[in-house]
């Protein structure tokens, strides 16, 4: 096979994200009512017509393996398929040291594909991104390894690979998670930051993966290890990810690392924001997922309560009775009981509240019951005593719990 095939990294243990991730791994941790954290990825490469892609997964993989399998199972009459690969010690017993490790243990299945140019990608970030047009660079540059790359403000850059380019777009400097990330020459308030998105040359690749595995010293990891040993002795170029335009759309600028419960609810109130900055709208790029068949959401008035609903989003299945929603995004099949306010929070699903609640700026997760009359995020101290609350002050209510029964 010519062209590109896709290794979507989708193993990460997503320790920040806890109780989010205490059943489910990252990628698999649902967003924005009706998504999981992997769509975004795969969609940037199935709306770019790239439909040769393997997930690697390690922790909690059921979950996202069964989202794959309902939502994501194009294998039929072509010889395009989205496949998880699960971790399997191919390479001894052991499971995956850093990513480029995963990719090293799975070489077999890029050879057995033989492509021109494989796409790693990682799969913990709300954006879209046209691959195409990142191919289409790496090929002018007539690249080695090409890395995506969006300006961050410095004092957030220490928790990325921060780059250094040249006028043509080469890559003369990195450094993975500096205590002190150099600023873009001319703009000290500002870094270039690696989206964590590489092309390689297959080649390169199974070079440098050889190599490193070789290395005792090395962590196998592609920002740790393989970049700083490439960039010095082979052309690898940074893709300017603010120069994609995604069909439809006249800018792209959003793109956010969700690995903090603060982030995670920060961008679902990005998608409830007056002007969202993020659209889940354009006809041009659909954000495919698996929806499972259920009603469309429901919205009555009750004899004491009327629905008040305003920046939200809500997803099928839900039944909204008397009651006044703002600026929260509520997953499949939630019940809010007469006269309930919920403000500034996220109901992942399965969620069922019972009359006269208040809910204000939480995370709710999925199978939990609150009684009638219970109150979450008006008293932190009380909340931190029997839930997790974030550095922000987001309260987080875990996985099946039942409240105030
Ligand atoms: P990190 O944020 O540290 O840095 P990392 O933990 O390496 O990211 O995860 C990258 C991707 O690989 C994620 O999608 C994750 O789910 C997955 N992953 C992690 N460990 C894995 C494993 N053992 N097996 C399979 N998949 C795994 C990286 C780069 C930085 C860059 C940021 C951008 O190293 O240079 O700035 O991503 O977020
Ligand atoms: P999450 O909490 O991340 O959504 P789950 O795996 O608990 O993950 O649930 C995802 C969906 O898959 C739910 O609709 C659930 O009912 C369904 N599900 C969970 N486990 C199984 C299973 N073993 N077989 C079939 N469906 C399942």
């Amino acid at each position: 096979m010519a062209g590109l095939l896709a290794m979507v990294l989708a193993g990460g243990e997503g320790t920040r994200l806890q109780p989010l991730t205490t059943t489910r791994s990252k990628p698999s941790v649902p967003f924005g009512g009706s998504y999981r954290l992997i769509d975004f990825v795969l969609n940037n490469f199935v709306n770019a017509d790239f439909l040769r892609i393997y997930v690697l997964t390690q922790f909690k993989s059921q979950s996202l393996y069964l989202h794959m399998k309902k939502g994501w199972n194009i294998a039929g009459i072509t010889d395009r398929f989205i496949d998880p690969i699960p971790a399997q010690m191919r390479m001894g017993k052991r499971w995956y040291d850093g990513t480029a490790d995963a990719i090293y243990q799975n070489l077999r299945f890029i050879e057995m594909s033989d492509p021109d140019h494989v796409a790693i990608f990682g799969s913990d970030h709300i954006y879209k991104m046209d691959v195409s047009q990142m191919v289409a660079f790496h090929k002018q540059k007539q690249a080695a390894m090409t890395v995506a790359a969006i300006r961050m403000p410095i004092h957030e850059a220490c928790a990325f690979g921060v780059i250094e380019v040249d006028t043509e777009g080469r890559m003369v400097g990195f450094e993975e998670k500096p205590k002190h990330p150099k600023s873009i020459p001319g703009e000290p308030e500002w870094a270039l930051v690696s989206m964590g998105n590489y092309i390689f040359e297959t080649q390169t690749l199974y070079r440098e993966l050889k190599v490193d595995a070789a290395n005792d010293h090395s962590s196998h990891d592609f920002g740790k290890d393989i970049i700083p040993a490439l960039f010095p002795r082979a052309p690898v170029y940074v893709y300017d990810y603010s120069t994609n335009i995604i069909p439809g759309e006249s800018s792209n600028v959003y793109w956010r690392d969700v690995g903090t419960l603060d982030a995670y609810w920060q961008a679902h109130m990005d998608l409830v924001a007056d002007e969202p900055p993020f659209s889940l709208y354009n006809r041009k790029w659909p954000l495919h997922t698996y929806y499972p068949p259920l009603p469309p959401a429901t919205f009555i008035d009750t004899e004491h309560c009327k629905v008040k609903i305003a920046n939200a989003l809500i997803a099928g299945g839900s039944l909204i009775q008397g009651s006044n929603i703002q600026r929260s995004v509520l997953g499949f099949h939630c019940n809010v009981g007469p006269c309930s306010h919920i403000s500034e929070s996220v109901l992942i699903g399965d969620v069922k509240i019972g009359e006269g609640c208040t809910i204000r700026r939480a995370i709710i997760d999925r199978n939990v019951e609150i009684a009638p009359g219970t109150v979450i995020g008006e008293n932190l101290e009380h909340d931190r005593e029997r839930f997790t609350v974030s550095e922000g002050g987001i309260v987080v209510v875990p996985k099946g719990a039942r409240v105030g029964y």
